[in-house]
């Protein structure tokens, strides 16, 4: 029997206690997902590549998808009474919901549109969200609201737009993929159970940056690179898609690591990802199947964010892997 979205999350209620809101919540992103997976799918016939004249607040340039995709899941969002507010790496501030609009009790984050370089060349790209409690006595329109560290999201999740349009779900009791039936426009379960293997011999960084990395970065790549001669004793394949859900999905598929480390280009920034809709949903992904996500020095769900579009080091993925780069991170802080 095909499994739909709904059918599983009718299934975690019974199993597990899941709020309906919950569910409410994640068949709105759902939809939203859907219908930027067909805007993307349009291309060129729909008017939505290139770039426009405006800025986010991390002061890049926005593409148009980055917009289209945003516009799309606020909508979707707003009315449904299961939300108290949402944030956005393309908006500088949270958006409340409208006042002709129940709130609810859940805060989402999302990047609307992840690997926007990619947009434009025809290169998977995705779209990754995550879901907070909204805190008891706060505006939850306010960032403070939002500020809470990884280990707290009650959902996260991230759809790729590639030759198949995949969403990966979880809900804090594994990871299930699902594949959208382009006939039915139904997301169908496809895989229960992800397990990310402990080991691996696959890496994904931009290399290109390698004279900018910290000491600790370079001797694990060095390391990777000696191959079977070296002191890691096997040979390494690298990959590096510039899209994270997409470098993400296929270490969900058949492991490996990934690290964007902070580097010297911008020395005051922890790193180029941002915490809250970038790493804490891929990091409690990752766990859930049994990964590793830290940022070098911590476990990434245990940071104690700020500021919403705060950055962060990110070194995730196969356990052993994720856990050598961390200790030698550890050794190059003890001298
Ligand atoms: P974006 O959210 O603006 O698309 O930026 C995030 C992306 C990640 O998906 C990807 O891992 C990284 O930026 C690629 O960066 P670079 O082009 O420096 O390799
Ligand atoms: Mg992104």
């Amino acid at each position: 029997m095909r499994i739909s979205l709904t059918h599983y999350l009718i299934r975690c209620e019974r199993q597990h206690g899941t709020d309906a809101n919950l569910r409410l919540l994640i068949e709105t992103v759902a939809r939203a997902v859907k219908t930027i997976g067909h805007a993307v799918g349009k291309g060129a016939l729909g008017g939505v590549l290139g770039s426009l004249s405006t800025t986010n607040v991390q002061g890049e340039t926005q593409k148009k998808l980055d917009v289209i995709a945003n516009e799309i899941l606020v909508e979707a969002n707003e009315w449904g009474g299961h939300l108290a507010a949402m944030a956005s790496e393309e908006m500088d501030t949270p958006v409340g919901i409208p006042v002709a609009y129940p709130r609810g009790h859940y805060l989402l984050l999302f990047d609307p549109l992840d690997g926007s370089s990619n947009i434009d060349v025809n290169v998977s790209i995705g779209t990754i969200f995550s879901v907070l409690p909204a805190p008891a006595g706060t505006s939850e329109d306010e960032e403070a609201a939002f500020l809470q560290p990884g280990r707290n999201q009650v959902c996260a999740g991230y759809a790729v737009y590639g030759p198949q349009t995949v969403l990966v779900l979880t809900l804090g009791h594994g990871v299930v993929a699902f594949t959208l039936d382009r006939d039915t426009g139904s997301f169908v379960l496809t895989q229960e159970n992800l397990q990310i293997s402990a080991d691996t011999r696959e890496f994904a960084i931009n290399m290109s940056n390698r004279r900018h990395w910290a000491a600790p970065v370079v001797r694990y790549i060095d390391e990777c690179l000696a191959g079977k001669t070296g002191p890691r004793g096997k040979d390494f394949n690298m990959r590096w898609i510039a899209s994270m859900v997409a470098d993400v999905h296929r270490i969900m598929q058949r492991g490996g690591i990934f690290m964007y480390p902070w580097d010297q280009r911008e020395p005051d920034k922890p790193g180029k990802l941002r915490l809250m809709y970038e790493a804490n949903p891929m990091a409690l992904l990752v766990e859930q199947a049994g990964g590793a996500a830290t940022d070098g020095r911590q476990r990434i769900l245990d940071i104690q964010p700020t500021r919403l579009h705060q950055r962060v080091s990110v070194i995730l993925g196969s356990r052993n892997e994720v856990e050598y780069v961390t200790g030698l991170h550890a050794a190059a802080a003890a001298g």
